[in-house]
């Protein structure tokens, strides 16, 4: 039988599991054993054992994220959980947070007393109401059973932790961008270094770890490193909550090894493609990664492997091109959502995204030229690695860069025809 901790307790016919019930499911006992038996130094060491990957696209090493806290500094140091979900095709820690907020926090609590932090947030995205309304709820019910506060299970461990609800901006995603509007300000990037664990929320030594990765937590706390591991078909442990959209049978999201493959999640879990449609290719970890086409459908879906075919695992939430969708088109309709959503801190961002989208929209109504490609192809350039201040633009070129490669042709027969070739399927 496969195991799935993050999801077992998590039905879509009821609510959430109360407090009551997540302990009557071994609840808080990992929280208890940190408490009575481990240092803050050895719950580090095993998160690190573990190679626990974060979850929110980067896939860094969550435990060698947390030995860059300078433990030696007195004064305050945070802890906040990056809910700020907003990546294009994406709702896996939705499903967490909705269905097992206590698994988040219980994760939270030992994760900010292995940096030893006292003040701890959840920083979740606005649209996401349900989820506000039971991390309320499941932070005052640990409030009230003595899991959060003063003397935490009677240890001289004191942790507050407070909901805070984004402004809907895809930005506040960016852990530095997110620090800043915590702190009240714009939710511009900060340079890199110092990184957050060493200079973050006010100044101070802070973790920001997605969602996914803290509510493993616990269960590497109980089960341990070499579990951990043994839940992956590759070295990338633990498993992943993955996900499919698009024309397939059945759009959806499952807890499954990590290493599984494109085609796996494709055929066995969604369900393969919708009648009358082919499958031409997918974005595997939303909407800032590089396309896959047919020829990685059997690529393993771990950090590792999905590098090695030239993108990026990203989310793991899989977005699927059929071939009755035009490619000029759908990459238009993402660069639409990146130019909005820049923060217009920095120039290339600023001016390049929207310029792209402009000529990609140029492009699908057949007003597009040779040139055009070319300058698309600049933008990647200058919009990549390097060149901007965060992560937002180089992802968003990742779609682009790997469009012109593989669907080129469909891209020219816009120019040559002078109209979408799809205008009449595509919808
Ligand atoms: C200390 C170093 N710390 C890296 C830390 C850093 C951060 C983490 C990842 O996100 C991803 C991208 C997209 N010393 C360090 C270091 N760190 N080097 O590791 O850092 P980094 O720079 O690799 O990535 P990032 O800029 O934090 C970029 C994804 O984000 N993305 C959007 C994702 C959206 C969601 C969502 O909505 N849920 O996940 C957009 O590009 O996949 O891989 O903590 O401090 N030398």
């Amino acid at each position: 039988m496969m195991e799935r901790p993050l999801t077992e307790h998590i039905s879509s016919t009821r609510a959430p599991l109360n407090l009551q019930e997540y302990e009557a499911v071994g609840g808080y006992q990992a929280l208890r054993k940190v408490m009575q038996q481990m240092t803050p130094q050895e719950v580090t060491a095993l998160i690190k054992e573990s190679n626990l990957r974060g979850r929110g696209g980067a896939g860094f090493s969550t435990g060698m994220k947390w030995s860059f806290v300078p433990m030696e500094v007195s004064g305050p140091k945070y802890l906040v959980a990056n809910a700020d979900e907003m990546e294009p095709g994406t709702f896996k820690d939705r499903w967490l947070l909705e269905g097992n907020p206590h698994q988040l926090i219980e994760g939270m609590i030992i994760s900010a007393y292995a940096i030893q932090a006292t003040l701890s947030f959840v920083f979740l995205r606005w649209a996401y109401k349900q989820a506000a309304q039971e991390i309320r709820k499941a932070i005052a019910e640990a409030y009230a059973a003595g899991y959060l506060g003063n003397n935490i299970l009677g240890k001289d461990f004191h942790l507050e932790m407070q909901l805070h609800t984004g402004v809907g901006r895809y930005m506040c995603g960016e852990e530095t961008a997110l620090l800043n509007s915590l702190e009240g300000k714009r939710a511009t990037p900060r340079a890199k270094p110092p990184f957050p664990q060493v200079s973050g929320l006010f100044g101070k030594p802070t973790i920001v770890n997605n969602v996914e990765t803290l509510s493993f937590i616990p269960h590497i706390i109980n089960k341990g490193a070499s579990w951990f591991q043994s839940l992956s078909y590759t070295s990338d442990g633990g498993t992943k909550i993955y996900g499919v959209s698009g024309k397939v049978n059945k759009p959806g999201a499952w807890e499954l090894p990590m290493g599984v493959t494109m085609r796996e999640l494709l055929e066995d879990h969604a369900g393969g493609m919708k009648n009358g449609y082919r499958f031409r290719g997918a974005l595997p970890g939303g909407a800032s990664t590089d396309f896959l086409i047919e020829e990685h459908l059997d690529v393993k879906m771990d950090f590792t492997g999905v590098a090695a075919a030239g993108s990026r695992l990203g989310t793991g939430t899989m977005v699927v091109l059929d071939d009755k969708t035009c490619p000029v088109g759908f990459v238009h309709n993402l660069e639409h959502f990146f130019a909005q959503e820049s923060c217009g801190f920095c120039t290339p961002c600023r001016e390049g995204l929207p310029w792209t989208e402009k000529i990609l929209y140029a492009l699908e109504q057949g007003r597009g030229t040779a040139a055009d490609l070319e300058q698309l192809l600049l933008h990647t350039r200058l919009l990549g690695p390097g060149n901007t201040f965060c992560a937002l633009a180089p992802g968003a070129m990742e779609p682009l860069q790997s469009a012109l490669k593989y669907f080129r042709e469909d891209f020219e027969q816009h120019i040559q025809a002078k109209k979408c070739p799809y205008a009449h399927d595509s919808h």
